[in-house]
C-alpha cells in the first residue's frame, strides 16, 4: 500500500500555455507513470488512464461533484455564481433536476426543432460549398450553433454575442485563477448580467427548451430560481462544447478522408461518427471530483477530501483501450469513451449535440466530396475546453 506521497509526482503546470497548446505528449507521460499521480503545483491527485477515470466517473459516492468539478473547492471562499444544480451537486439534489432535464432534452422534445436545425444546415452548406474555401469555426461551427441552439432555447436574437464569452469564462474558471481566467473575465459584468437576465422566464419564448424548464416549475417539480439555474446550465454547457465538436468534425474529416468516404456511402452512421469525433477531440479535456472518504486505487490510498483531476482526453487516448487512439475510426468500439463523461453526470445535452452534428453532416454529405485542410488549425486556449480559433479548409464539391 502507498500513500500519495509515495506515488509519481509532477511539478509542471497543466494550465501553462505550452501544456494547453500540446497536451497529448504529457498525457502519455502521465499514463505511463501510473494509475494515480500527484501534481504538486496545485496539490491535487490526478488520473490519466481510461480504467481509473472511467471508474471514478461512475462512483459518485466516492468521487463527489458537490465541491465543484474545477480546481476550486466551492464549499470554501466566496461565490460569484450559485452552483450548477446538475454539474456541481450529488444525489439526491442532482436526481431531481436531472430528471427534469432528461425530459426537456429528450429526443422526442428535440424532434420539433429538427426542421429548423436542418434549414440552417442546408443554408450554410449551400453558401460554404459555393465559396469553396472557409473557416470551419467562424463560417460554420459558430454561426450554426449560435443560430440553432439559442433559437431552440428560446432566446432573442439580440445579445447572443454574450454566450461564447460566458462559456469561455466558466470553462476557464474550472482551472486556476491564472492570467487566462483574468483575461476571460474582463467583460464579466455585462456578460454575466445578460446571461442572468436571459435565464429568466420573462426573457424566453413560450415554446423553447427554456419554457419547457419553466413548465416543470409550473407542475411544482422545481422552484422558479431552480428553473433559472437550469436554463443557465444550458447557456453554459451548450455552446463552447458543441462549437468545438463541430469544428473538430471539419478537422477530422479533412485529416481522415477515408472516414468521410465511408459516411458518404452510409450517411446513417453520422451520429456514430460524431461520437467517435467526441472521443478523438475531447472538447472537455478535464474535470475534477473530490473524495468523500479514503479510497484505495491500485494500492494507492487517496485521502478523504482530495481534489482528483480526471484527464478525460487522456482516458480517451489511452491505447490500452483504444488502439491507435489518434486515428479517427467510425467503426471503433468506443462505447465507454468519456468525452461526454460517464455515470450519473454523463452529458444530459448529448442528444442535442448529436442532432446538431447529424444535420450538419447530412447537409455537407450531399454537397462535399472532400475536405482539404489549408493550414494547421490554430488553437484557442482555455483552461478546460480544447478549442480552435481557425480551421481553414477548401472543399471539393460532390
Ligand atoms: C452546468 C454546466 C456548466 C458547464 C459545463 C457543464 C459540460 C455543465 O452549468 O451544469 O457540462
Amino acid at each position: 500500500m502507498k500513500t500519495i506521497d509515495q506515488i509519481p509526482s509532477f511539478d509542471f503546470d497543466p494550465y501553462d500555455e505550452r501544456e494547453l497548446a500540446d497536451p497529448y505528449p504529457r498525457y502519455a507521460e502521465l499514463r505511463a507513470a501510473g494509475p494515480v499521480v500527484r501534481l504538486t503545483k496545485y496539490n491535487v491527485v490526478a488520473m490519466a488512464r481510461h480504467a481509473e477515470v472511467h471508474a471514478a466517473l461512475r462512483d459518485w459516492e466516492t468521487y463527489s461533484s458537490a465541491a465543484g468539478v474545477g480546481l476550486d473547492d466551492l464549499r470554501k471562499g466566496e461565490r460569484w455564481r450559485p452552483s450548477s444544480l446538475l454539474l456541481e451537486v450529488d444525489p439526491p439534489i442532482h436526481d431531481k433536476t436531472r430528471a427534469v432535464m432528461n425530459v426537456v432534452l429528450s429526443m422526442p422534445a428535440l424532434r420539433r426543432m429538427q426542421g429548423d436545425f436542418e434549414a440552417m444546415a442546408e443554408k450554410l452548406a449551400d453558401e460554404l460549398v459555393e465559396r469553396r474555401e472557409f473557416d470551419g469555426m467562424a463560417d460554420l461551427a459558430i454561426p450554426f450553433i449560435l443560430k440553432v441552439f439559442p433559437d431552440a432555447v428560446g432566446l432573442p436574437e439580440e445579445g447572443r454575442e454574450n454566450l461564447l464569452p460566458w462559456g469561455d469564462m466558466i470553462f476557464n474558471s474550472f482551472g486556476p485563477r491564472n492570467q487566462r481566467f483574468q483575461d476571460a473575465t474582463r467583460t464579466a459584468e455585462t456578460v454575466r448580467a445578460w446571461i442572468f437576465e436571459h435565464s429568466q422566464r420573462k426573457s424566453l419564448s413560450a415554446n423553447g427548451l427554456g419554457a419547457a424548464v419553466f413548465a416543470a416549475v409550473d407542475k411544482g417539480r422545481l422552484e422558479e430560481e431552480e428553473g433559472e439555474v437550469l436554463v443557465r446550465s444550458m447557456l453554459t454547457a451548450g455552446l463552447d462544447t458543441t462549437v468545438t465538436g463541430l469544428g473538430a468534425s471539419v478537422l477530422a474529416f479533412s485529416r481522415f478522408p477515408d472516414q468521410w468516404d465511408i459516411l458518404r456511402e452510409q450517411p446513417n452512421l453520422a451520429r456514430q461518427a460524431f461520437d467517435e469525433i467526441v472521443r478523438w477531440a475531447s472538447p472537455v479535456q478535464t474535470f475534477f471530483r473530490t473524495t468523500t472518504k479514503p479510497v484505495i486505487v491500485e494500492e494507492v490510498t487517496i485521502p478523504e477530501d482530495t481534489k482528483v483531476l480526471l484527464f478525460l482526453a487522456s482516458a480517451n487516448s489511452d491505447d490500452r483501450v483504444y488502439p491507435e487512439p489518434e486515428k479517427l475510426d467510425i467503426f471503433r468500439r468506443n462505447l465507454d469513451h468519456v468525452g461526454f463523461g460517464n455515470g450519473i453526470h454523463k452529458c444530459v445535452g448529448q442528444m442535442v449535440a448529436k442532432l446538431e452534428a447529424e444535420v450538419v453532416f447530412n447537409a455537407l454529405l450531399k454537397r462535399v466530396k472532400r475536405f482539404e485542410l489549408l493550414e494547421e488549425p490554430s488553437m484557442y486556449l482555455n483552461n478546460t475546453v480544447r478549442a480552435f480559433e481557425r480551421i481553414p479548409v477548401r472543399v471539393i464539391p460532390a
